[in-house]
């Protein structure tokens, strides 16, 4: 067990489940004969025999004739009982999966209106065999995407090194590409196709001309022909002055004929090669990239021109509101906000503006981001980061599905109802919406044995998968799902697992950035503490300028005495952010500046309670620790060993955290320390004194 095979696993079921199994699994019917099969229908054969020869010793082949307890797999047009279903509500990508007799017999059907959605259904089948240790797995399964675009973003750079990226080099092997094709991007595939990922974007966000030159379209174009069997489409990221960097034209002016000509060439050129080709992603005006505000053209323009070009071949452009600017310190916060909005409805209607789930940048904790529900005529699409920048890297276990979940079940008080039910409308007016829905989740996935950098990560690209699918999914249930399919289906073994996962986060949070602080890690890798960083170039790159620690208290006032950040909330929610007492204390110092004699909703000052949300990470991590040694006689030793050692760093370096925060935050309150709270082991002077000039992910 070294990780590879993910939550793919199928290992022999215990003899009663088995022997369960067998009796629904007698043979394998691909209704239309294999004359009719194509690639995405072979697939899901493949993995339904493959998930039975694991879990069964054997597996039935491929046969014509229906008997009992076949698995039988079928569409409309190659099963006309099929038509009977009511499949309609499903779409193209929903599957049925049902107990029943089909000419005289019983058997297992898979129903769908394509091969990819029997393809969904199959995995659906498995993952319900593989985890209901022979319990009620054949109860009705029925389900289709609340999302149309599912999509992974690989922030993969041209030379196979991976900015934020914690597990070894990049899966795509440009230099070999397209002639040698790695049997990994089938696995990838498989591993995507079973949580219904349906497209991913190559490359870094910080893009490369060279990545919309003909070779690299050739080698991308490789890739896609792996994936495409799965279901998943492929995107790139484009850089907005790619035209003129590669010398085609004198400007990247979107309004410029020349520039929209030459886009609308590259569109037409990509297509030849990858005819299913999904469309562009861009980071423009953000962070250093060129954009169309170099040109005082509008977000709009840049989306437009790009959309125009992708228009004629179904293709969409997926473009970042994750933009702040130089010349407005006020709050960076405000700066997506203040820009999109206004935008709001003039975009076309194959773009979706793409959104981080906060206002400042993949925080382990941040409320949910302002522009969600405030552009109704404009398909937003969710962000979120599966590689943990800001949540220790991959060494730190720290399930995100509790994360997702927080935002995505966020009413945002407009009368739009939650995040996810945002997500799911996407624009228009509300009676008839149906525009593009999506939801992004920047990848972690490398050429690691174990895909994600530790085994625990590979539950974030899980559960990121199955929120995409289903936006109201509950993180518990999805992690109850990956532990069984992972490690075990023993309940003695997911129970303590999954409790140690839902607690993990907020270990994190509350070592790191309790009460709602943020963005006090280290310069440029972002591990590790560093609050005492005030001298980069820009104001709001600084630590200090997000805590605004001094004698007087701590925490960023975004109420109307400070930024106002508030006012870009819904009446309802402005009105609770804006008052300390109505603040969830979670995010209390997000939008509060406070006395540190501040009296918490335990008594405490804040000065105290901050101590005691430190040391409480510290004594989750321990706990954690404690629950994974106890778990060793039921976990295979490699596994079991590997989540150790990176649990013992874990807790190492929560310690180094607390006291690191605690020894600076003390410094600039001078407030003693609470009554019991053990003091830093170094001095704060050496914490300062650390440099990680070789952190890995800075690309
Ligand atoms: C920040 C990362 C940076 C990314 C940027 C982005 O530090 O590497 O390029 O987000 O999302 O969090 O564009």
């Amino acid at each position: 067990e070294d990780g590879y095979d993910l939550w793919l696993r199928y290992r022999p079921l215990e003899k009663t489940a088995q022997a369960q199994l067998r009796a629904r699994a007698t043979a394998l019917v691909y209704a239309g004969g294999r004359g009719a099969i194509g690639a995405t229908g072979e697939a899901a054969v493949a993995e339904l025999r493959r998930g039975l020869e694991g879990m069964l010793g054997a597996a039935p082949a491929l046969g014509a004739s229906v008997k009992d307890g076949a698995i039988v797999l079928g569409t409309p047009a190659t099963l006309p009982e099929a038509a009977a279903l009511d499949l309609a509500p499903l779409g193209k990508e929903g599957y049925l999966v049902r107990s029943m007799r089909l000419r005289g017999h019983r058997v297992t059907l898979i129903a769908a209106n394509s091969d990819i959605g029997l393809l969904y259904g199959a995995f659906a089948w498995l993952r319900a065999a593989s985890t209901g240790a022979g319990v009620d797995f054949a109860r009705e399964l029925r389900s289709a995407p609340r999302l149309q675009l599912r999509v992974l973003n690989h922030w993969d750079n041209l030379n196979r090194t991976v900015e934020r990226g914690y597990a070894g080099e990049s899966i795509w092997n440009w230099w070999a590409l397209p002639e040698i094709r790695d049997r990994r991007h089938v696995d990838y595939g498989r591993a995507n196709a079973s949580l219904g990922i349906n497209g991913t974007v190559l490359n870094n966000v910080n893009s490369k001309p060279d990545i919309l030159t003909a070779p690299w379209i050739a080698k991308a174009a490789a890739v896609a022909d792996t994936l495409r069997p799965y279901g998943i489409k492929v995107y790139l990221s484009a850089r907005f002055s790619t035209p003129l960097e590669l010398g085609a034209t004198k400007t990247a002016d979107p309004l410029d004929p020349a520039v929209a000509a030459w886009w609308r060439a590259k569109a037409d050129e990509i297509y030849k090669s990858i005819p299913d080709f999904g469309g562009f992603l861009v980071k423009a005006n953000s962070e250093g990239q060129p954009g169309p505000q170099d040109y005082k053209r509008s977000h709009a323009d840049g989306a437009n021109m790009l959309a125009a070009a992708l228009a004629p071949h179904q293709g969409v452009v997926m473009w970042r509101a994750f933009v702040y600017a130089h010349e407005k310190p006020d709050d960076r916060a405000k700066q997506a906000y203040d820009e999109f909005k206004p935008l709001d409805g003039t975009f076309a209607p194959n773009v979706l503006v793409q959104v981080k789930n906060g206002a400042i940048d993949f925080q382990p904790r941040e409320p949910a981001h302002p522009l969600f529900g405030a552009m109704p005529n404009t398909p937003l699409m969710m962000e979120f980061q599966i590689t943990k920048e800001y949540l220790g890297f991959a060494t730190h276990t720290a399930y995100l599905g509790t994360m997702y979940e927080e935002t995505l079940a966020t009413d945002m008080g407009n009368g739009n109802g939650t995040v996810a039910r945002i997500l799911e409308r996407g624009a228009g007016p509300k009676d008839q919406p149906r525009s593009l829905t999506g939801m992004a989740g920047v990848a972690n996935i490398g050429s690691d044995r174990t895909w994600s950098g530790s085994h625990f990560d590979q539950a974030n690209w899980y559960a990121y998968g199955r929120l995409a699918w289903d936006p109201r999914a509950g993180a518990r249930e999805i992690a109850r799902e990956w532990v069984a399919q992972t490690f075990s289906p023993d309940p003695r073994v997911t129970a303590p697992v999954v409790d140690l996962l839902m607690m993990s986060r907020e270990a994190v949070v509350n070592y790191m950035t309790p009460l709602g602080l943020h963005h006090l890690m280290g310069t440029g890798h972002h591990h590790g503490p560093a609050p005492w960083v005030d001298d980069l170039g820009r104001p709001d790159w600084n630590p200090v300028y997000y805590h605004r620690a001094g004698r007087d208290g701590v925490g960023f006032d975004r109420t109307a005495t400070g930024s106002d950040a508030v006012a870009q909330y819904a009446p309802e929610l402005a009105r609770r952010y804006a008052d300390p007492r109505a603040t969830p204390e979670p995010l209390l110092l997000w939008f509060h500046h406070l006395p540190w004699d501040y009296r918490m909703a335990s008594g405490r000052t804040l000065w105290t309670e901050l101590v005691a949300r430190y040391d409480l990470g510290v004594a989750q991590a321990e706990d954690m620790r404690g629950r994974w040694l106890r778990l060793k006689p039921a976990i295979d030793a490699r596994r079991h060993a590997e989540v150790l050692m990176a649990l013992d760093k874990q807790l190492l370096e929560a310690r180094w955290w607390r006291d690191a925060c605690v020894a600076y935050f003390q410094s600039v309150s001078g407030l003693p320390l609470p009554a019991g709270a053990p003091a830093p082991e170094r001095s704060l002077d050496h914490y300062k004194s650390l440099r990680f000039p070789y952190a890995p992910g800075n690309g």
